[in-house]
């Protein structure tokens, strides 16, 4: 590998060869040397007619991504039909970006409204189209969407007794979510069933004509942490289910179930070895690229700046522990546990299309898509800011609470202090200047503070469905 000298402002940790290198030589190795290289004039500020600030930082272009997150909700060209089933999906990334961008996406309201009506099944759930079976990732994508639009229109779409029964047929006598009728299990599903269940504060029984209530269990949420559990490898990763590869994308599901069903600083001691864990997530970290892999051996890529890097706070929240008098706090400090720089300088360097397309991308030789878009962009606004669990101020250990308390109680209140507070991070070194900053992400709920507040509290307002 050619070195570069490093430009002024960047530190040869960035631009310089590995600090750590394998010498056996495999293909793996070899694509990996390649992605060096091909991130490498990225990250020395060495591209013509990029602007690139003091610390040799690229600036986020705001306008142009936004553009190519809206040029994704009109009509798509023909090779998109493959993505037909993932319509919800496209839906989800492209408002959640550009409201990470802070684009106002009102004006897509009506028209969400009447095609998510399209997407909903009388047996519950949203599919991915117009006659299309419901599933538990395009059911997540639907409602967090309609969230991100707002107004009573979108959230009244939802039939949430319907919701809540058909959630109720998929929970397995082991506690997992299938993510459809007779289809897979996964950690996939332990996450988007909390989250749906939670957001849309439906019932915690499960539905007494299920084959989960006739197998003796009494809530949608028993059994899932023990689930999780399971999934947690000898790397100290987390897999789609038990017995499989540590993946990121599969950790993110996992610390986000487990952070709903209790505190982080008691469900993931409690259900998970997690100073394994942060040393897996710790690997996912690569130098000099600064951004993510999602597994051992693998490469980066810009989206698991959200899958992994969502993680971290969650982590983070799970070994500070805030006493409950105190109440929510007025600021944070972050414990940083991973290199905030290097992922900022990956996602802003290597991650964006700096030509007339826009659009963020896994790594420079990838031609941007939405889905990157989105979870690069809520990649960077964790690493932009940090979170407190404002659960550990509000929430105590409540499981053997009846079931209707069970919502009132741990997500209670008109406050909408479930989940999250965020913070801007601005340290003394800070790479990025103030304009490249995004909106503040839940890093359990995956949309931004905000949207994710006004939605709970429409929900925890209605008594019964
Ligand atoms: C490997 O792809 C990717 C996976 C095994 C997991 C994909 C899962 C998600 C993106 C998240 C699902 C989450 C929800 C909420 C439904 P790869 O082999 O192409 O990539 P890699 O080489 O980086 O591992
Ligand atoms: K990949």
């Amino acid at each position: 590998m050619a070195s570069v000298a490093p430009a002024a402002g960047i530190p040869s940790l960035y631009t310089a060869d590995p600090p750590i290198w394998d010498l056996l030589e495999t293909p793996t190795s070899h694509v990996q040397d390649n992605t060096v290289d091909e991130c490498r004039p990225f990250l020395s500020a060495d591209i013509p007619d990029v602007q690139y600030n003091a610390h040799g930082v690229a600036h986020l272009d705001k306008p142009k991504h936004a553009a190519f997150l809206r040029k994704h909700l009109e009509k798509l060209p023909g090779a998109y039909m493959t993505a037909d089933a993932s319509r919800p999906w496209i839906f989800y990334w492209c408002l959640n970006g550009l409201r990470l961008l802070d684009q106002d996406v009102s004006p897509f309201r009506e028209k969400l409204v009447d095609t998510a009506r399209s997407m909903q099944n009388e047996s519950g759930g949203f599919g991915g189209g117009f006659g299309q079976r419901s599933h538990l990732a395009t059911t997540y994508a639907l409602v967090l969407a309609l969230a991100l639009v707002g107004g009573d229109e979108a959230r009244e779409v939802i039939d949430r007794r319907a919701m809540w029964k058909w959630l109720s047929s998929l929970k397995q006598a082991d506690g997992a979510f299938q993510m459809s009728l007779d289809g897979e299990v996964d950690v996939r599903g332990a996450y988007c069933a909390t989250v749906i269940v939670t957001l849309l504060n439906l019932p915690m029984d499960v539905w007494h004509e299920s084959p989960a209530a006739k197998a003796g269990l009494p809530d949608l949420f028993t059994g899932l942490a023990d689930y999780v559990r399971r999934c947690q490898t000898y790397e100290g990763g987390i897999s789609g289910k038990p017995d499989a590869e540590a993946h990121g994308a599969y950790a993110f599901c996992a610390l986000g179930c487990l952070a709903i069903l209790e505190s982080p600083s008691q469900s993931f001691t409690k259900h998970l070895d997690v100073p394994r864990l942060m040393s897996w997530l710790s690997s996912r970290q690569y130098a000099p690229e600064g951004g993510f892999s999602g597994r051992t051996n693998k490469l980066v890529d810009g989206c698991y700046s959200h899958w992994v890097g969502a993680c971290w706070p969650l982590i983070e929240a799970s070994l500070q522990s805030i006493p409950v008098e105190t109440g929510p706090p007025e600021s944070a400090t972050s414990l940083d546990l991973y290199d905030r720089e290097g992922l900022i300088r990956y996602i802003l360097c290597c991650g964006q299309d700096q030509s007339r397309r826009g659009g963020m991308r896994d790594k420079p030789s990838r031609p941007s898509d939405a889905y990157h878009t989105c979870y690069v962009l809520s990649g960077l606004s964790s690493a932009q800011h940090v979170s407190v669990s404002t659960l550990m101020a509000t929430k105590t250990s409540s499981r053997q609470a009846p079931a209707a308390d069970i919502i009132s109680q741990d997500f209670g209140g008109d406050s909408g202090a479930i989940g999250w507070e965020v913070f801007p991070h601005c340290p003394e070194d800070q790479v990025f200047d103030e304009q490249d900053r995004v909106s503040p992400i839940d890093p359990v709920y995956t949309i931004p503070i905000r949207e994710r507040a006004d939605f709970i509290s429409y929900f925890r307002a209605k008594s019964g469905f």
